[in-house]
C-alpha cells in the first residue's frame, strides 16, 4: 500500500445511490429542469474539506453518474458512506474497492449509528467528521491499515471548514447545501437527531455563513441553498443575527440566492424571524408536524406542537412566502380509528402539498428503540435495508416493532391517506390553497438565460401534465385560478404542479406494494384463523 500522506494521494470520494422510490428522489422533476438529482453530497465536500488539501479528490456521485471500475483504479484511496437508505450501496462499494485492493474509509450517519454493520471498511470514522477524521489522519501517520474512530466530543461550528463546493458539478443539482448549525433544543422521543447532535445547538457565525455563500457566489453558483440545518431556529437569538448579515450580503450582490431549510412549528410564533426570512427570500420551509392529535404529539414529547392550530400557524407562515413541505407519521401507540381522517383533514385544511407520511420506524440509537427494547416490541437489533429498488427509504418500510394496535390496521390508515392526498383532485386542491395565501417576495432573479431556460421548461410541463387525461384539467384550473387571484404565487403553482409528477409515481408505487403488504396479512391471518377453526374442530371430533 502506498503511503497514504504522501502529496498527489489519488483519493476518490463516493456519493453511494439512494434507494430507488423516495419522497426525495424526484428525478422525474430534475430531468424535467435538466438536473440529475435533487441534492448535492454536503456531507462528503465536508469530508474532502478536513482531507490533506495536498491530495487529488474526485467525487463520483453514484445518483447521477456511473461509478465505472476505472474510478476505482485511478484511486489510492476510497471515501465514502451515508445514510441508511445507501446503506447497500456503501458496502457494495466496500466490496469493489477491496477487489480492487484498495483502502476504504467509511463515514456518515449511517455507519455512525451502525457501525456493527460496516465492520468490512477499512477505517471506520463514526461521528462528526471534524473531530474524527483528525484521529484517523493521526494513525494513517503511524502507519495504521484499519481502525475505528470516535469520540464523545462534539465539534465546534466555530471551527468548521468550507466545504469543497468545487467538487462538485453544480448544474447536476437542483440545490447546494449550506449548514449553519447542528443539534435540535427539543426531545421528541423518536428522534436520533438530539443523539447524534446534542440538545445544544450549536451554531457557525455570521461571518462563517457569509464566507460559505461568498464561495458559492465566486464559483458562479446561483439559484436555489438549503439550510441543512436540524432545526433552523434552535437557537433563535442566533439566527437573527445570521439573517441580518445575509441580508446584507445579498442586497449588495443583487440576491443572487433563494433559500430553503428545517424547522420546528413554533416558526408560526416569530413574525420577526418571518419577516427576516421573508426578506433574503426563503422560499421553502421542511415542518415536521408528525401528527395533529395532542395525545399523540404528547407521547411522542413533541411538545411544541401541542395546542396548537396547525392551520393556522401554516397559513401564517405562507403570508410571509414560505411554502410549507411537512412530516407526518403514522404508527404511534395511542392512535385510533380516528387517526388516519385527522391527518387527512389536517393535512387538506392546511394546504400542504408536499406532505411527506411516513410510517413509524424505530431508528438506531432513540429514546424510542430504547423503550421499545425494554418493552420486548422491537423487532431487529439493526435497521438494514436490502433491496435498494424495491424498498423505498426507512419510512415506508416502517414498524420495525410491535404495533398497539392491530398492524394491519396501521397498514390500511397509512395507504388511506396516502390514497386521499394524493389523488389528483386533492393534490391539486392544495395547490390553489398554498398559492392564494402565499406572498413570495422573489427577490432573487434568475438571469436571462435562466429566465429562457425556466419559460421552455414551463411550456414542456404544459406539454406533459396539460394535456394529461387525468390531471390536465386540473392544471389548468389551478393556473387561471392563482393567475386572476395571486399573479405573483404563479412560480409556486408551477413548480407544485411538477412535484406531483414525482408525487403520482411515488404515490402509486407506495400503494401498490403497501396494497400487496396488506392483502398478504390478510391472507396469512385468514390461514390463522382457518388453522384455529381446524384445530377446534379436530379438538372436538377428538
Ligand atoms: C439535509 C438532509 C437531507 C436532504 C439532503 C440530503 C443530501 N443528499 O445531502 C434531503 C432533504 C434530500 C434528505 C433526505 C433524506 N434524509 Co436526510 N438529512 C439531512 C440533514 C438534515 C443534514 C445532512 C447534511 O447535509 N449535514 C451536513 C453534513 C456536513 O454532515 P454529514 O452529512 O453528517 O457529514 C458529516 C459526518 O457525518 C461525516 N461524514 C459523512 N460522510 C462521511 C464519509 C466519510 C468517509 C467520513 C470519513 C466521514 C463522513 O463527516 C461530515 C462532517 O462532519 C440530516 C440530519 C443531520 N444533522 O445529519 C438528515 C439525515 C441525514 N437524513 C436522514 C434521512 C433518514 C433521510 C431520508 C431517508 C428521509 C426520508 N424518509 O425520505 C431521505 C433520503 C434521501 C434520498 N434521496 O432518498 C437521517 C439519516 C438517518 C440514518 N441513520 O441514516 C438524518 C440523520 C436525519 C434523521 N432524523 O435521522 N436529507
Ligand atoms: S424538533 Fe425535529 S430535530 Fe428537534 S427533536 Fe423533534 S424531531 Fe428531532
Amino acid at each position: 500500500m502506498k503511503n497514504l500522506l504522501e502529496d498527489g494521494i489519488k483519493c476518490l470520494i463516493v456519493q453511494s445511490k439512494f434507494s430507488k422510490f423516495s419522497f426525495w428522489n424526484y428525478k422525474d422533476v430534475c430531468k424535467l429542469v435538466g438536473a440529475k438529482y435533487p441534492a448535492a453530497p454536503l456531507g462528503l465536500i465536508t469530508v474532502a474539506a478536513l482531507l490533506p488539501q495536498q491530495w487529488d479528490f474526485k467525487i463520483i456521485d453514484a445518483n447521477v453518474e456511473f461509478l465505472l471500475d476505472e474510478h476505482f483504479e485511478w484511486a489510492d484511496i476510497i471515501c465514502c458512506g451515508g445514510m441508511l437508505p445507501q446503506q447497500q450501496s456503501t458496502l457494495s462499494v466496500i466490496n469493489k474497492a477491496h477487489r480492487y485492493g484498495r483502502p476504504v474509509v467509511v463515514g456518515g450517519s449511517d455507519p455512525s449509528s451502525q457501525p456493527e454493520l460496516y465492520q468490512s471498511a477499512d477505517y471506520l470514522v463514526i461521528g462528526e467528521g471534524e473531530v474524527t477524521i483528525p484521529m484517523f489522519l493521526q494513525d494513517l501517520e503511524r502507519g495504521c491499515k484499519s481502525g475505528e474512530y470516535q469520540s464523545v466530543e462534539k465539534a465546534d461550528m466555530n471551527e468548521a471548514v468550507v466545504p469543497r463546493y468545487d467538487l462538485i458539478k453544480f448544474k447536476d443539482y437542483i440545490q447546494v447545501g449550506i449548514q449553519y448549525s447542528r443539534g435540535c433544543p427539543f426531545n421528541c422521543e423518536f428522534c436520533d437527531i438530539i443523539e447524534l447532535y446534542g440538545r445544544k445547538p450549536r451554531t457557525k457565525t455570521s461571518d462563517q455563513v457569509i464566507k460559505e455563500l461568498q464561495a458559492l457566489y465566486n464559483l458562479g453558483y446561483r439559484g436555489h441553498i438549503d439550510f441543512v440545518d436540524d432545526n433552523f431556529i434552535g437557537n433563535r437569538k442566533s439566527i437573527k443575527k445570521v439573517l441580518s448579515a445575509v441580508k446584507e450580503w445579498s442586497e449588495a450582490h443583487d440576491y443572487p440566492f433563494y433559500f430553503s431549510t428545517e424547522s420546528s412549528i413554533n416558526l408560526a410564533d416569530d413574525d420577526d424571524l418571518m419577516q427576516m426570512m421573508q426578506d433574503v427570500d426563503f422560499r421553502f420551509v421542511f415542518i415536521g408536524i408528525e401528527s395533529p392529535e395532542d395525545e399523540i404529539l404528547r407521547l411522542m414529547n413533541k411538545k411544541m406542537n401541542v395546542n396548537k392550530s396547525i392551520t393556522n400557524a401554516i397559513n401564517k407562515i405562507y403570508s410571509y412566502g414560505m411554502i410549507v413541505n411537512a412530516g407526518f407519521i403514522i404508527g404511534f401507540d395511542n392512535e385510533t380509528d380516528k387517526t388516519a381522517q385527522n391527518m387527512i383533514k389536517c393535512i387538506q385544511e392546511s394546504g400542504i402539498c408536499m406532505a411527506m407520511l411516513g410510517m413509524l420506524y424505530a431508528l438506531p440509537n432513540t429514546q424510542l428503540t430504547r423503550r421499545l427494547e425494554r418493552e420486548g416490541r422491537l423487532f431487529e437489533e439493526s435497521s438494514t435495508l436490502s433491496a435498494t429498488d424495491t424498498e423505498i427509504d426507512q419510512m415506508t418500510t416502517g414498524l420495525n416493532f410491535m404495533t398497539t394496535r392491530p398492524r394491519l390496521d396501521v397498514f390500511k390508515d397509512y395507504i388511506q391517506v396516502i390514497k386521499y392526498i394524493y389523488d389528483p383532485r386533492h393534490y391539486f386542491e392544495r395547490v390553489v390553497h398554498t398559492c392564494l395565501n402565499l406572498k413570495p417576495v422573489n427577490k432573487y432573479k434568475p438571469s436571462f438565460w435562466m429566465m429562457l431556460k425556466r419559460l421552455f421548461v414551463f411550456f414542456e410541463l404544459c406539454l406533459k401534465v396539460g394535456f394529461d387525461k387525468k390531471i390536465g384539467r386540473l392544471y389548468w384550473k389551478t393556473l387561471v385560478i392563482v393567475i386572476f387571484k395571486n399573479l405573483r404565487a404563479v412560480e409556486a403553482a408551477v413548480n407544485l404542479a411538477a412535484m406531483y409528477i414525482h408525487f403520482y409515481k411515488m404515490s402509486k408505487f407506495i400503494i401498490d406494494s403497501t396494497d400487496e403488504a396488506i392483502k398478504k396479512m390478510e391472507d396469512s391471518e385468514r390461514e390463522k384463523d382457518h388453522k384455529k377453526l381446524y384445530f377446534h374442530q379436530t379438538n372436538h371430533i377428538c
